[in-house]
């Protein structure tokens, strides 16, 4: 994004039959209510809906498999997110993409890397999404989301579009982690993917730690993707979220990775996903990712 009054696309994805626990449906619902138009409008940027339309199910895509559930149904909502993305991108567009739980990432993912081959990645969760059908525990494919756009796991997703992998570990960055898998720690040292954790963040400051987060995703990289799972914030700022995890970003932290991304010039793509209006209290969770959006796409006091 050269951040010159770009045009962004919201793709709206109510979907969550990746997570265990519904309500992630009822997201872009949540974070248009709250007012994401206006903040758009707000910014002086020229913005579209895109008409997403919910994907015709095949009866056979119901099958689900114990290490993988509602595959199906993921798969045919990743292929539809994939070629909507690809689309907008095309128009220039930004494509602005809200979850739905995270596993609309597989396929935002693989429709930006149709056009940006060399892709950084910003991934800012309490999670890393770096599990396998193999490594999970639970067998939700938002917990293997960003596995598969690395390459890993079942090649129904990783070869969605085609291309395997979307992307390279070097350009990969996790900020905010503080609950990992077994199996994700060591696809974590295998792949070599940055992983700034919550720990980092204390130490070091969330300026530092963005700071090299952007460098790490936009070094040699054609754009960066940010994928924002409102679960890296602090439950007690963001209680509306089917994962919680304590001990997260407060409310300027996020607020500043939101702002240094938009400094950068480098965003191609956002998703902003898991916000779960069932679990929220008062829309508090959707008003933020509607701010933490602002911040993104450049709203500042002065
Ligand atoms: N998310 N690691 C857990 C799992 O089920 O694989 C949690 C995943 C959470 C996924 O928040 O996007
Ligand atoms: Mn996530
Ligand atoms: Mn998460
Ligand atoms: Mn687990």
């Amino acid at each position: 994004m050269n951040n010159e009054r770009q045009q962004v696309t919201v793709l709206p994805v109510p979907f969550h039959y990746g997570a265990s626990k519904p309500g992630a449906s009822g997201g872009p619902e949540a974070v248009l209510q709250a007012g994401l138009a206006e903040k758009l409008r707000h910014l002086n940027l020229p913005h579209s809906l895109f008409p997403w339309k919910e994907p015709a199910e095949l009866a056979t895509d119901r099958r689900s498999l114990e290490r993988m559930r509602n595959w199906g149904r993921v798969l045919t909502m990743s292929e539809a997110v994939a070629e909507a993305v690809q689309s907008i991108m095309e128009s220039e567009a930004l494509p602005l993409t809200i979850g739905g739980d995270h596993s609309v990432s597989i396929g935002t993912i693989a429709g930006v890397t149709a056009h940006v081959q060399q892709l950084g990645v910003v991934w800012i969760d309490a999670h890393a999404d770096l599990n396998t059908p193999q490594t999970s525990h639970t067998g939700n494919l938002h917990g293997m989301a960003l596995a598969a756009s690395l390459g890993l796991g079942d090649t129904r997703f990783t070869e969605l579009l085609g291309r395997s992998p979307k992307l390279q570990p070097k350009r990969v960055v996790l900020v905010g982690v503080r609950e990992l898998d077994e199996g994700e720690k060591k696809h974590i040292y295998e792949t070599g993917v940055t992983c700034f954790t919550m720990h980092d963040i204390d130490r070091h400051g969330m300026g530092r730690v963005m700071e090299k987060a952007i460098a790490i995703a936009s070094y040699g990289s054609e754009g960066v993707h940010v994928s924002f799972d409102i679960d890296s914030v602090d439950p007690g700022e963001a209680p509306g979220t089917g994962t919680p995890v304590r001990g997260g970003l407060n409310y300027r932290e996020a607020h500043l990775a939101m702002e240094m991304l938009y400094d950068c010039g480098m965003v191609t793509s956002a998703d902003i996903v898991e916000v779960n209006p069932l679990l929220d209290t008062n829309g508090r969770t959707a008003r933020l990712a509607v701010e933490l959006i602002g911040s993104l796409l450049g709203e500042r006091i002065l």
